[in-house]
């Protein structure tokens, strides 16, 4: 299964963070990546940085027939389509689309090399805004690594962020 997750907190040239995350998903299909399901929007606190607007955040399964390096090219066109500038690491974005799993493929980094695409996302275990709306499309989800379901990742946070 291969696993997108979006997200954008200030608007940009497609519109707000709703809008842009609506477009991006109906733009994927123009770029050889069909939505297969796509989860609700959820508006979430910002992780990381935590003096700048919520995010919307979203996470669609899709298909494609682009290896994994092209397709991370492809989203990062379609950031750029959207009017994106990488700035800050974990600052605002107009447009954040990351590649969370290709089939279950690993791919972990290697010494020394920069921009490298890490499979699966580094960090998903940790962020509640990726793995609510993953439920949602992937119920059944295990990550590739650890072998542990989405469903306990998700409970083991909230646990953690209750008051
Ligand atoms: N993305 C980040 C940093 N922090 N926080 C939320 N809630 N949602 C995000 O998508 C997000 C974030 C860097 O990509
Ligand atoms: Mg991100
Ligand atoms: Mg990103």
């Amino acid at each position: 299964m291969i696993l997108i997750a979006l997200g954008s907190n200030i608007a940009g040239r497609w519109g707000a963070p709703r809008e842009a995350v609506l477009r991006a998903l109906e733009t994927m299909p123009d770029h050889a990546i069909d939505v297969v399901a796509a989860s609700s929007l959820w508006e979430t606190k910002p992780f990381g940085v935590t003096d700048q607007p919520n995010f919307v955040n979203a996470v669609g399964h899709v298909e494609t027939s682009l290896p994994p390096e092209d397709l991370m090219q492809t989203l990062h066109d379609i950031e750029r389509q959207a009017g994106r500038e990488r700035k800050l690491r974990w600052g605002p974005r107009t447009l954040d689309l990351d590649l969370i799993d290709y089939n279950g493929m690993i791919l972990q980094p290697e010494k020394g090399s920069a921009n490298q695409l890490i499979l699966p996302h580094p960090g998903i275990a940790e962020r509640d805004f990726v793995l609510g709306p993953l439920l949602e499309v992937a119920p059944d989800w295990m990550h590739p690594l650890t072998q542990e379901s989405a469903t306990l990742s998700f409970q083991k946070l909230s646990r953690l962020n209750r008051p």
